[in-house]
């Protein structure tokens, strides 16, 4: 994050990491720091969200575990379409359990995360084994994705109230900084890591909680705008019911693609 005034371009040459370089390339390529978060309950209706937005986002963010039909065809779908529009695949399933456990519901299991889900995100919550068993996994000489797959810590929540501040988002810097070659970056209200910077670490950091018309919802959770995200040092914006269940999802999309990109034209050229 200390790293968040240079130009995509650049950190994609300079990331370490072979996801956090494709995903500056394409947001470059796509003059898209948009993430759309599609939290619908079908699988129809996610790739169709995903087919007419494709075109407008860097990253397309799915909770699968709510897609009540979620199967085979949901996961070539989304695959197909990844490919078709140029975007990676963030399932955003917080894993938050012992090393043991979640090395099954990440390889394997019934949603078969790691052969689709570009990145997931999870929560240190029981502490950092949670962080050496994922990656374990993807950086074993057998695993069949090598390099192709990267995880996002948890390290702020949007949500009234969060108990995820102060010296718990410290320690996901912490613990973010033991597995480079698995960890790159935060889900967080704003750039991380910067009270003790180290030149040579580029933490990426996704916003949630984006919203152009709301101050919040009736469960506690709380908005702010691309620009105001992006000021604070977003890297990347996530947007959910503020585009798809706005009266025309293309159009929404196209207004927070070009509020989030002129945001980060802004602060790399400030
Ligand atoms: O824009 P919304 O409020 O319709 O949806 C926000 C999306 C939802 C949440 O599950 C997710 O962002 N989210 C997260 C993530 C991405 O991990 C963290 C958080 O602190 N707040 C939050 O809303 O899919």
């Amino acid at each position: 994050a200390s790293l968040s005034k240079l130009p995509f371009p650049e950190r994609a040459v300079a990331h370490p990491h072979p996801v956090a370089k494709r995903l500056f390339q394409i947001a470059e390529t796509k003059k898209s720091n948009l993430v759309i978060s599609a939290d619908l309950t079908d699988s129809e209706s996610l790739l169709q969200c995903a087919d007419s937005l494709g075109p407008y986002i860097a990253v397309f963010k799915t909770h699968v575990d709510v897609v009540a039909d979620f199967g085979d065809e949901t996961i070539q779908g989304l695959k197909e379409l990844s490919k078709k529009h140029n975007f990676l695949i963030f399932e955003d399933r917080k894993l938050v359990d012992i090393g043991n456990t979640v090395q099954k519901q990440y390889h394997g299991g019934v949603l078969r995360l790691s052969e689709w889900a570009d990145i997931v995100n999870l929560s240190v919550l029981g502490g950092d084994g949670i962080v050496e068993a994922l990656d374990q996994i993807v950086t074993a000489p057998s695993f069949p994705f090598p390099e192709q797959r990267a995880f996002l810590i948890l390290a702020e929540m949007t949500s009234k109230g969060s108990l995820a501040t102060g010296s718990y988002t410290q320690k996901c810097i912490d613990i973010a900084r033991k597995c480079p070659r698995s960890m790159i970056g935060f889900v967080a209200t704003r750039a991380l890591g910067e009270a003790q910077p180290d030149e040579n670490e580029d933490f990426l950091v996704f916003t949630t909680g984006v919203n152009l018309a709301s101050q919040g919802d009736k469960l506690d959770q709380q908005y702010q705008t691309p620009a105001s995200a992006v000021e604070r040092g977003a890297d990347f914006i996530i947007a959910s019911r503020g585009i798809y269940a706005s009266a025309n999802p293309v159009e929404a999309a196209k207004q927070y693609q070009a509020a989030g990109w002129a945001a980060y034209l802004k602060r790399t050229r400030a």
